[in-house]
């Protein structure tokens, strides 16, 4: 297997496209010898069939503002691969959306759905609306707009998005009241769905604290444990929120979140109402952290990163490439032992050099922020059976799919002095069963 020809013609056919050829180059560098030593796969071209998407749909969004004034956004729907199971991932709303990000957002959404072991293909949209200041009203219409076209290709066993960066339980909700119009179902054709109608208990938690139960495993290998560690977290959306609160609960000191606009730094611990506060700043449609700090008198670091702080353990959960070379030096200087992204692909290339030559506990998001998409998967199990499970069930069903993934990783990762590289674990675990079903299904 050449990945330098593969890396080529994919170059050639998918100009500029530098996110998606970065994901596709990352997996492939993991899978070589896997795929040398089962010719099979290369027999049936499976690599250049993965490495393209199924289909890949962009509709206009037409949408009012409260003035009357008509905006006109770009919508999206990639949908990668559906070997092992419907198509599945979420749906972003950040003005840099563009087809690079969703391309490798759902390509990694492939090899992430297949280690969750349930039955999920890998798709991803969104849009390139930006929520920031909108009003309500502005992003029901918006929502609304979207739906009338992304609901032609999507359905409870087709295709079933939920939510991303800018996509959270309102826009979640505002879509699926308008899938609901258009098609006069109540079926589970989107996951992250409000309690009351159809969703499921832990899964606005789950991304997060799946995210800490890995990093818990990983922990674990090297006899350590989340008590008494110093987090750094990055974000302070969804996943950073869950994040924080797992950490906490398991006797870690969470001490920086961030946005856009810089980062927190609170020595005493980012826990209690202080967690819930994200919360707050989230739903303002803001797009800044920096209120956190005139609320609690704590330090803020404008335009920075949180890496340069001292800590044990970092939790990077904002976005991509959000952690380069550089930053993952100073983590390591500053004797960081374990790094599990909350993000998808939020540490660069060179960043994972590094981490990988320190020997450091490196996770990938496509195995550590699982958790999220397979408490999707109990999400959608339940609509089908038109029961709900109580949070505890549903907890401890998340906490096992996570101690299978490092399991899985452990078993394809291990290398003969005994380090683990969870990238290549992850990756090989993941693409073996897509690869496998891709064979039985032909082409
Ligand atoms: P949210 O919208 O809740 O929060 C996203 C956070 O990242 C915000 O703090 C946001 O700030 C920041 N951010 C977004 N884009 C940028 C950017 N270009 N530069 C700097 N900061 C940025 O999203 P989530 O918490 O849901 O998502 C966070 C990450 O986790 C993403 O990588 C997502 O793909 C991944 N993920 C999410 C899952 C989920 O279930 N929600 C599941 C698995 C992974 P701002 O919006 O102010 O720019
Ligand atoms: O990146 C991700 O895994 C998500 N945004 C969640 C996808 C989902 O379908 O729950």
């Amino acid at each position: 297997m050449n990945v330098d020809k593969l890396m080529n013609d994919l170059t050639r056919k998918n100009p500029g496209e530098v996110e998606f050829l970065q994901a596709v180059r990352e997996v492939l560098e993991s899978i070589v010898d896997v795929v040398e030593a089962n010719p099979q796969f290369e027999e049936a071209n499976i690599i250049e069939r993965i490495v393209e998407p199924d289909r890949a749909l962009t509709f206009k969004v037409a949408w009012a503002d409260d003035k009357g004034d008509i905006h006109v956004n770009r919508g999206y729907r990639i949908q990668f691969n559906n070997a092992i199971g419907p198509y599945k991932g979420g749906l972003r709303f950040h003005p840099s959306v563009n087809l690079s990000i969703l391309k490798f957002l759902g390509f990694e959404q492939i090899f992430k759905n297949s280690l969750t072991s349930l039955p999920m293909g890998g798709a991803k949209g969104g849009s390139d609306f930006n929520p920031k200041g909108k009003s309500n009203s502005e992003v029901m219409r918006f929502c609304q707009s979207f739906m009338m076209e992304l609901h032609k290709i999507i359905g409870p066993e087709t295709d079933v998005p939920a939510g991303d960066i800018g996509v959270g339980g309102r826009e979640i909700g505002y879509m699926y009241g308008m899938y609901k119009k258009l098609t006069h179902e109540h079926t589970g054709v989107l996951t992250g769905k409000g309690l009351n109608w159809g969703g499921s208990l832990v899964r606005p938690e789950a991304t997060g604290f799946g995210n800490v139960y890995f990093a818990e495993e990983m922990l674990k290998t090297k006899g350590e444990s989340f008590k008494g560690k110093t987090v750094a977290i990055s974000g302070f959306g969804n996943v950073a929120w869950g994040a924080a609160k797992k950490a906490t609960q398991l006797g870690g000191k969470v001490v920086t979140i961030s946005g856009p606009d810089g980062y927190i730094y609170d020595p005493d611990g980012i826990s209690g109402k202080k967690i819930d506060y994200m919360l707050e700043l989230r739903a303002s449609n803001q797009d800044v952290v920096r209120p956190y700090s005139f609320e609690y008198g704590v330090e803020f670091h404008e335009g920075k990163r949180p890496w340069e702080v001292k800590c044990d353990i970092a939790l990077p959960c904002a976005t991509q490439n959000e952690l380069d070379g550089e930053d993952a030096k100073k983590l390591v200087a500053n004797g960081c032992i374990c790094v599990c992204e909350g993000a998808n692909m939020p540490s660069t290339p060179e960043a994972i050099e590094v981490f990988l030559e320190n020997k450091v506990l490196f996770a990938p998001g496509k195995a550590a922020n699982a958790g999220g998409v397979a408490t999707s998967g109990l999400e959608m199990s339940q609509n089908s059976m038109k029961l709900n499970w109580s949070a505890e069930e549903v907890d401890s069903k998340l906490h096992e799919i996570m101690r299978n993934i490092h399991e899985s990783c452990v078993k394809y990762g291990k290398d003969s002095e005994g380090y683990v590289n969870y990238v290549k674990g992850a990756n090989i675990a993941g693409f073996l069963k897509v690869a496998n079903a891709m064979l039985d299904l032909g082409f």
